[in-house]
Parts: C-alpha cells; structure tokens; sequence
C-alpha cells in the first residue's frame, strides 16, 4: 500500500495508525532521510542539501536506498510506504522492485487539502519542531512540487484503478476513520 499526499497533508500520522491496524510496517522515505541526516552519514550529508531547499532527492540516491529498504524480510508480508514515489519515474522504478519481489500494490491512499490548510499546519509545526524545511518559503515550494510533479503520480494509479482518495481535513481521529471507511475491505482483519 502506498499513502501518498501533500506535505503536511498527514502521511506519517495516518500512516502510523494504519500500519499498526494492518499489522504490516510503515516506511517513510522523509523519515529514513531525516534520520540518516541526523546521523550524518554520506547518504544524509548529501540529502541535506536537497531536503533544506524543499527539493526533491535526486533519483539516483532516492531509488538505491528504497530498494535496499525494501530488501529487508520486515516487508516480506506486505507494506505501507509513506512519501514514495513522488515522481513518475519512481513509479516505474518501484514496479521494477515490486515485480522482482513478485509483489503488487494493493492500494494507493491519497490524501487530501487545501494548501491554505497546509501552509497553516506546517507553520504550526514549525513552532514545536525545528525542521529545517518549514519555512513559509520551502514550505511553498515543497506545495509546488507536490502540484508539479506528485499529481502526476496520482493520475497514474487512478488510471490502474488502485487510488483512493480521501479528504485529509479534520481532526486526526476522523481522518482515520474515513480512511478505515475506504479501505474496509482491505482493513477488515
Ligand atoms: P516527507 O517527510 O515525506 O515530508 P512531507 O511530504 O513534507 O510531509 P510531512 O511529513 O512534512 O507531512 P505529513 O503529511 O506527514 O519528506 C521530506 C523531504 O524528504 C522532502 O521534501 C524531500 O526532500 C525528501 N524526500 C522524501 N521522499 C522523497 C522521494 N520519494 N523522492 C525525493 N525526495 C524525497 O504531515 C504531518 C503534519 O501534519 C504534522 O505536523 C501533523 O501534526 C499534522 N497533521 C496531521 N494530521 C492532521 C490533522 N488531521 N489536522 C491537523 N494537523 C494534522
């Protein structure tokens, strides 16, 4: 399963709850860098640079490190990834991945808000946490990409027939629950 949405829009909140629903684990690409930043490995030395900027990680670090990820016996029975892919070509690298693994995607969870509601948010978060990319202007651009470049990756698993979209706005625990309301049949135990 994929969740996929815009910065801020709730990925790594839902994606926490679905996975302990599921049983299966969650992966965050953002959470897998921001952890090899602060460890400041070479991998976290050069995505730093992007991350800081709101931009993208190029492809050729991105792709290598989800592939070794998901190289690990923990996603033997099945994952959520959170933040990935972003690009239209991820997606032909993560079915690559997928087909070598003879896994498919079962679900593509989209998450939804305005970029008001976004901005908001993620200038809240910046308050509590001192995230490097929660600026009003990195945030804005981190919007832009997302506008440019993900909703593409949207389109392209509506037209596979696997997206659903849900409305991110609201509290935290209704969210779940319109997730756990699309997804029924597949998060019936
Ligand atoms: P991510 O960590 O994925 O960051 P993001 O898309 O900006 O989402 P974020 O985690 O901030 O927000 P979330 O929706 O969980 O990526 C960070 C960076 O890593 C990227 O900018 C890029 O540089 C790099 N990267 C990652 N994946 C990559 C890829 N595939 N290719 C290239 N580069 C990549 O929202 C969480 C916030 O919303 C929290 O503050 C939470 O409290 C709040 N929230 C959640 N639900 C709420 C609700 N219902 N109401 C109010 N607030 C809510």
């Amino acid at each position: 399963m994929l969740i996929i949405g815009p910065p801020g829009s709730g990925k790594g909140t839902q994606a926490e709850r679905i996975s302990e629903r599921l049983g299966v684990v969650a992966i965050s690409t953002g959470d897998i860098f921001r952890s090899n930043v602060k460890s400041e490995t070479p991998l976290g030395v050069e995505a730093k640079k992007y991350m800081d900027a709101g931009d993208f990680v190029p492809d050729s670090v991105t792709n290598k490190m989800v592939r070794d990820r998901l190289g690990e016996s923990d996603v033997d029975d099945g994952f959520l990834l959170d933040g990935y892919p972003r690009t239209t070509a991820q997606i032909d690298y993560l079915d690559e991945i997928l087909a070598t693994r003879n896994q498919r995607l079962d679900v593509v969870l989209q998450l939804t808000a305005d970029d008001g509601e976004l901005m908001a948010r993620l200038l809240g978060r910046a308050k509590e946490t001192r995230r490097n990319d929660d600026t009003e202007a990195v945030i804005r651009h981190r919007l832009d990409l997302y506008h440019e470049q993900t909703e593409a990756v949207v389109a392209k698993y509506a037209e596979r027939g696997i997206l659903t979209r849900v409305e991110g706005i609201g509290t935290v625990d209704e969210v779940t629950e319109r997730v756990i309301l699309a997804g029924h049949s597949l998060l019936r135990p």
